[in-house]
Order: structure tokens, then C-alpha cells, then sequence
């Protein structure tokens, strides 16, 4: 069978003006088809227009005779997804169509329609791997883990395998280096990602990250991670674990061994507020290995909101961890969640506590209860125009209770008004990093 297969691996295009990266998730599955012999190409839309999307799609399969594609597939994706795997069996009906990525880990059942014919929601890539080994027939697929798939019409859902601790293969980074003309974070400059662990250890109730991995957090070899980031040739790397910082002597021997090796990279990553607070001894050791960025999930501003959300730290280690990270020249980039219940002074709040705490890069996201998270379960039956294409974090899915819905989105456009412009005369007079700065230049 494998030797028949030409893959396509497909990132759908969705509008963002934060950030345009490499898909990673599917470099590794391009990896593993190089290991393996397969032909395999990944059709990254965020390189071309929004403008003849289908038209450019078809042609491509058609002029490279792929007849095997795997849509990679987040929240905000998948009614696009299931409606171009719907065009796209009309017109290459012998075609086979996989879905993976991060929706379909947990939300795969959503995904079990006609159109579709596997739908990947294993930890790691060792199903695939013996899938793209091994062939497709329903026999060999029964004994696999993580997977759905067709019998006699039927779907078949296999239960996911073990958590895991490592990747099999490394990322074929050919996507990274092509796209990198376009590739940019929103006044940042231009990252290629790693990854050096899986999951998170605890339990925020709006968050889809520690759900993954069968909930499971586990990490990479650190030395592994290290020689990987002196293998990518590109100077910023964004650690994209859910919490980089978590263990202490981990990171302690990350950053002696970048320095050790003379590697002079400049790396961003997560960390949580309370890490950062209790922990102020690592934050010169992370500067010198290279630690512009560390982004923080401050959340919310209060002790009660902290609560609702389950986040288990409290303002004031908010604030420490702010005071730490710019004593130490490490920039915060504070995350924010707008709950629904917010009101006009809680948004007013919101501006002072990031003036007090000379907190410039911020990004804030709408409550969004994710399917799959705590939240979800929570307040499904609170969910208001909770479509595929409004699940991005910009959008209203509870109806805010203190304020209309138009008045919520004007204030939260207004809260950008108040804090974007600012980033961008810094970025420009090139002060954006200088974390002891507070003015507007
Ligand atoms: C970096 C990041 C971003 C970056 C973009 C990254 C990029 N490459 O462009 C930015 C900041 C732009 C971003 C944007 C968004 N993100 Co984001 N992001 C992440 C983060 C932190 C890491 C993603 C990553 O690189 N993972 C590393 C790779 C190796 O893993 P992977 O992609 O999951 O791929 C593996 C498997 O899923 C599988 N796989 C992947 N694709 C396929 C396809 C097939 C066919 C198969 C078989 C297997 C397969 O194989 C890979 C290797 O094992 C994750 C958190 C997390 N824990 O994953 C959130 C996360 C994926 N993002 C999330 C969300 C919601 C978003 C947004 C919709 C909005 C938002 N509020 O953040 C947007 C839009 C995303 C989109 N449509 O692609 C959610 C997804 C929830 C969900 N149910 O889909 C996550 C889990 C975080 C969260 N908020 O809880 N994101
Ligand atoms: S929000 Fe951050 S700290 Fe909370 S569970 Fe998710 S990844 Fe972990």
C-alpha cells in the first residue's frame, strides 16, 4: 500500500493578524513520511490568498496525483474541513481523506461524516506510522489505537493509545524555510517553533492544552530539545509547551547547556504566574540563555475570577511574576481571558492593572469553552453562536450578562485601541524590549 500513497498534507487557512507560523504539527508528519519513503507535500494555505482557495487546491492534487490528504484541524477549522472534504470527494472520489491535529485528539466523533474516511486522534504518530507502513485495510486497522475509521459504513472508533513522551521522528522543516518570507508574530518578528513536552499538569477550566495527551503531562529529553534548537537554522524560537517553565532544574539545564554550547538564539516560551513568582533565581540564567519572551496566562485580575477559572494562582503572584520578569529584562506577555460576566468597570480594571504593572505586550482572548474542556461541560447549555468559524477566542459564545453584546465587543476592540498602538510606537523606536521603560517611546 505505502508505495502507491502520495500524501498532501493540508493547513487550513483562518484570519489572523497575530501570527502566521510554520504547521509544525504537520512537519512532523511530513518527517515521518520522508522516513518512510513516502511522497508527501504540505499545502500550507496561509501562503497563498484567500481568493480561489478551492480552485488552487484541486489543481494542486490534480497536477501532483495525490490521492491521500490529511487535514490538520483546530476548533475554528472544521466546518471548513468537512465541507472541502465534501468538494473534494466530488470531484477525486477515489481519494482517501484523514483528519488529525488538535480538534480531532479530542472531538474526533465530530468529525465521523461521509466525506471522511480516517480520522486521527491518537497520542504521537506511532498509528500512523504502522498505518502508512502497514496499508489501510480494516483488519490492520482494527488493530490500531486512535483512530476512527469505516466498516461495511459503519465507523469504527478505536480508543487512543498510551500518552507519549517523545516524537518518533523529527520535523521536516522544508515548510518553515519556504514560508518564512510570510511568516511573522505581530511585531515580533519571525519564530520557528519547538516542542519540548506534552500537556499540562494542571487543570484551568476553559483549557484544551491539558486535556491533550490523554491529560498526561509529560516532557522530551532536554538534551534532545537542545539539540534540536541548535539544528534549526533560525535565530527565534518559540517554545510552544503549554508550561515551559515547570520543572526548575530542567530549565536550569537548558539554559547552561545553550550557553555551554554557544548557542545564541533568543527564545519565547509559557510559563505560569506562580512559577515565575516563586522562582526569581532562574530569570537571570533564562535571560542569558537567550529568554526574551516568557508569555504568562495572567488571566484575570482578581483573586475570584482567578477562582472561577480554576487557574490556582491569585493577583498578587500576577503581580510579582510581572515585577520578576521585567527586573530580569524578560518581557511579560500578559494573556488575558475577557469572562462574559465582565462589566464596565471590570474592563476599566483591566486597563489600570496593566497600566500600574507597566505591562505592554498583551494579548486578550474572549471565554471560550472549548469542546472538550471543563468549561465546555459547564456551560454548554449557555452557548450562543457557537459555529466552527466564530472559535478563535474573538468572538462572544455566552451572552455577557452586564452589557449588551455589542457594547462587550465594542470594549474589548476598545482595550486593544488602549494598548496596541503603544506596542507599535515602542517596536518602532525600538523599545519595545526595554522592560524598564514605561513611557510611550
Ligand atoms: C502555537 C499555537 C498557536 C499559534 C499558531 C501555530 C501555528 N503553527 O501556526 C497561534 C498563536 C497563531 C495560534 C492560533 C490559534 N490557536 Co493555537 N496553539 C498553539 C499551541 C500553543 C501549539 C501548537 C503546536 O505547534 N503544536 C505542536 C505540534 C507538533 O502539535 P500538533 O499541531 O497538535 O500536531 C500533532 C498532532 O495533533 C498530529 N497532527 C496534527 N495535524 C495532523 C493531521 C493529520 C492528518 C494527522 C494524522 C495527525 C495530525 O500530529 C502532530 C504530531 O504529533 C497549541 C497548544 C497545544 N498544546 O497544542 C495551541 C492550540 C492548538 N491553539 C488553539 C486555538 C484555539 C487557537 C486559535 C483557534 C485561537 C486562539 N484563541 O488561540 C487560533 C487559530 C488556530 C488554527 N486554526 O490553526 C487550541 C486548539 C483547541 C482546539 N480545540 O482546536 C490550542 C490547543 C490551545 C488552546 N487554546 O487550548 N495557536
Ligand atoms: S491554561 Fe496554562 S496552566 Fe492552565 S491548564 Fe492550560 S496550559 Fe496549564
Amino acid at each position: 500500500m505505502n508505495e502507491k500513497i502520495k500524501v498532501l498534507l493540508i493547513r487550513p487557512k483562518y484570519s489572523s493578524i497575530v501570527a502566521n507560523l510554520e504547521p509544525l504539527g504537520l512537519e512532523y508528519l511530513s518527517g515521518l513520511a520522508g522516513e518512510l519513503g513516502i511522497e508527501c507535500d504540505i499545502h500550507d494555505e496561509f501562503q497563498y490568498s484567500w481568493i480561489g482557495r478551492l480552485g488552487r487546491m484541486c489543481r494542486l492534487i490534480k497536477k501532483g496525483g495525490y490521492n491521500f490528504i490529511g487535514f490538520n484541524a483546530n476548533a475554528n477549522t472544521v466546518d471548513y474541513i468537512k465541507n472541502r472534504a465534501g468538494q473534494l470527494k466530488k470531484r477525486f472520489p477515489d481519494i482517501t481523506i484523514m483528519v488529525g491535529g488538535p480538534e480531532a485528539e479530542l472531538n474526533y466523533r465530530d468529525f465521523c461524516c461521509d466525506d471522511i474516511d480516517l480520522i486521527y486522534h491518537d497520542n504521537g504518530l506511532m498509528t500512523l506510522k504502522s498505518m502508512w507502513e502497514n496499508g489501510f485495510e480494516s483488519e490492520k486497522l482494527e488493530k490500531h489505537t486512535g483512530i476512527c475509521f469505516k466498516k461495511a459504513g459503519k465507523w469504527v472508533i478505536k480508543e487512543k493509545g498510551e500518552p507519549v513522551c517523545g516524537f518518533i521522528n523529527k520535523p521536516d522543516r522544508s515548510a518553515f524555510y519556504k514560508g518564512l518570507k510570510k511568516n511573522f508574530i505581530f511585531m515580533k518578528g519571525k519564530y520557528a517553533l519547538s516542542k519540548a513536552s506534552f500537556s499540562c499538569p494542571f487543570g484551568c477550566c476553559f483549557c484544551y492544552c491539558t486535556k491533550m495527551n490523554s491529560g498526561k503531562y509529560t516532557e522530551r529529553d532536554i538534551m534532545e530539545v537542545v539539540d534540536e534548537v541548535e539544528e534549526i537554522k533560525h535565530d527565534k524560537i518559540w517554545f510552544v509547551d503549554d508550561t515551559f517553565f515547570f520543572d526548575k532544574e530542567r530549565v536550569r539545564t537548558f539554559c547552561e547547556e545553550i550557553i555551554s554550547r554557544g548557542i545564541k538564539k533568543t527564545f519565547m516560551a509559557y510559563a505560569r504566574a506562580d512559577f515565575i513568582a516563586a522562582n526569581e533565581d532562574i530569570l537571570p540564567l533564562a535571560y542569558k540563555a537567550g529568554f526574551r519572551d516568557i508569555l504568562v496566562g495572567l488571566e484575570a485580575i482578581t483573586d475570584e475570577q482567578l477562582d472561577i477559572y480554576n487557574k490556582q494562582t491569585s493577583k498578587n503572584e500576577n503581580i510579582v511574576a510581572i515585577k520578576n520578569l521585567l527586573d530580569n529584562n524578560i518581557v511579560c506577555d500578559g494573556l488575558f481571558v475577557i469572562s462574559y460576566t465582565a462589566t464596565r468597570q471590570d474592563y476599566r480594571n483591566l486597563m489600570k492593572f496593566v497600566k500600574d504593572n507597566n505591562l505592554l505586550w498583551v494579548v486578550f482572548g474572549i471565554f471560550t469553552p472549548y469542546k472538550g474542556t471543563d468549561a465546555y461541560d459547564e456551560y454548554k447549555d449557555m452557548l450562543i453562536n457557537f459555529r466552527s468559524s466564530r472559535l478563535d477566542g474573538t468572538h462572544i459564545t455566552i451572552k455577557p450578562t452586564n452589557m449588551s453584546s455589542f457594547e462587550f465587543m465594542l470594549r474589548y476592540y476598545w482595550i486593544h485601541v488602549l494598548t496596541y498602538p503603544k506596542i507599535m510606537v515602542r517596536t518602532l523606536f525600538g523599545t519595545a524590549y526595554d522592560t524598564k521603560k514605561k513611557g510611550w517611546f
